[in-house]
Parts: C-alpha cells; structure tokens; sequence
C-alpha cells in the first residue's frame, strides 16, 4: 500500500503555535506526507494578542488548483481547520477535483471558544460551515462550535442525555462521524465523545486546570495523523487527546508561554503511539 498524503487547508499565523505552524510538524512526526493550502496569513492568530495583520488568500486557491490538476496532485485526505466564508466554495472544489478514490475528508470547524466566535467570524458563519460538514467523514468541533452548527446556546451544565442528543443533532449536518471535543461529565476529567451513527464512545484524561490556546489545533492535526496511519476513530480520539494533555505538561512549568503550547516537546510521545 502506498504511503498516505493529506492536504491541510488553514492559515498561517506566523507567530503563536497554531494552525499550520503546528498541523504541518505534527502530521510530518506521525509520518504522513502533508501538503498545505494556506488561506490567509497573519501576523499572529487572534487569541489573546492585542491586534493582528490579515493577508487573504482565496484568491490564490482557484490558481493553486488549476496547476494541481496541471500536474496531476491529488490526495488521500483533507483537513481543513481556520478557514473564511469566502473559502467554502473554493474548498469543496478542491476536494472534489484532487480527491485519490476513498479519500477522507477531516473537518475542525474552527469558529470559536469558551462560547464565542473569534474575532472575525460573522454570526453568519456557522451556517457557512454546515457547508463543510455535509459529507465530511469527520467533523471534530468543540463544545463552542457544536453549539454554533446547531444554532443553539452554549452551554457549560449539561449530563449524558445532552451530549448524547448533541451528537445526533450533528450527525444529521451530514457526516459520517462525530468527534465532540472538551466533554466533561466531572470536573476532574475531560474527554472527547465519537459518534458514527450507530455507538456512542467516550475518552476521558485527567483535566488539567488550566486552557491554553493551540490546543484544538493540535489535537486535530494529530488526530488527523493517527486516522492516516490507520488507527480507529476512537484510538485517533484517544491518541489525540494523550498527546494534547502531554503538550500542556510540557507547558505548566514556563508562565512566560502564554500564547500557545510547546507541542515539539511532546513530538517523541506522540510518534511512540503511532
Ligand atoms: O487555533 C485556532 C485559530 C487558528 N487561526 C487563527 C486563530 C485561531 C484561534 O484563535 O486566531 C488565526
């Protein structure tokens, strides 16, 4: 079987370990040939830095594409994270024109956090978004953005039953999985719940008592690769969310790395689960 390759669609902030600056290691490490499309470039990504540059880059992608097909790329995977309204059309093109058979589509919809949309997005957006999620074979959003698809107020109280709708309520946006992150049933856990329609299965880790940005970004890229190299939904979950509290770790002890995590330093970790 030949080696898997996977295009990554999200910006580059150049500063602030998130989006491709950390998708493109961390997809390299679980030893998948990953290829970027980047949609816009920012100074630094807009949590918690007081202001940002935006360089958009929609009007590149129909280029971008007409010289893959040119040459004849194509891919065994997509996975999108950050993207604008704008992108959607562009981005199901793509998949459409640069898809090997069976190739899978990975959609983080990266819209927002602890309840809001970031700066940026309009409240039109997650509507937009369905449109990636229709046909996707993973959809990954966290508590935020599951409620944002839904058109539903973010909620922190919540039990199983709710969870549970939650993730029936997004399966019918139209993808084969469901991947809820940042689920918790008690405060000393947090986890991840999968759905595909038919079974419901959790993954919980100790929580750690503190949030830091990046993180869904890494989980998603590293999640991505374990999917690539032919783990289980849920071992790519489970996997995915190790590595991520690993990251933290390696984190706590430095304050002064407040902007993101130092994801290198849990590279070897993640590469032994592979
Ligand atoms: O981590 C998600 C993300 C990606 N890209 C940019 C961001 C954020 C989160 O704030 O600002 C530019």
């Amino acid at each position: 079987m030949s080696d898997k390759r996977l295009l990554t669609i999200q910006d580059i902030s150049c500063v602030g370990q998130c989006s491709l600056t950390v998708a493109l290691p961390i997809i390299s490490a679980c030893g998948v040939e990953c290829g970027i499309l980047p949609s816009s470039v920012l100074s630094n990504h807009t949590a918690g830095f007081s202001a940002w540059t935006f360089f958009d880059l929609t009007n590149e992608m129909p280029n971008i594409l007409e010289q893959w097909k040119k040459e004849k790329v194509d891919f065994d995977a997509f996975y999108t994270g950050y993207v604008s309204k704008a992108q959607i059309p562009h981005i199901l093109r793509i998949m459409e024109e640069t898809a090997r058979p069976g190739a899978m589509r990975i959609v983080d919809p990266v819209m927002g956090d602890g309840g809001k949309l970031y700066p940026g997005f309009d409240d039109d957006f997650p509507m937009e978004m369905r449109k990636l999620c229709n046909g996707a074979d993973v959809i990954m959003p966290n508590m935020t953005e599951a409620a944002l698809l839904l058109g539903e107020e973010y909620t922190t109280e919540y039990d199983q039953a709710y969870i549970e709708d939650m993730l029936k309520r997004l399966y019918t946006l139209g993808a084969k999985n469901v991947v809820l992150t940042g689920v918790s049933f008690d405060e000393n856990k947090l986890g991840v719940a999968c759905y595909d329609g038919t079974n419901i299965q959790y993954y919980f880790t100790d929580r750690i008592q503190c949030s830091m940005h990046g993180t869904g970004d890494c989980y998603a890229s590293s999640f991505a690769g374990a999917l690539m190299r032919g783990h289980s939904i849920i071992e790519s979950a489970s996997i995915a969310a190790d590595f991520v509290v690993e990251t933290i770790r390696q984190t706590m002890p430095d304050p002064s790395h407040w902007y993101g995590v130092k994801f290198e330093k849990a590279l070897p970790y993640l590469i032994s689960r592979m």
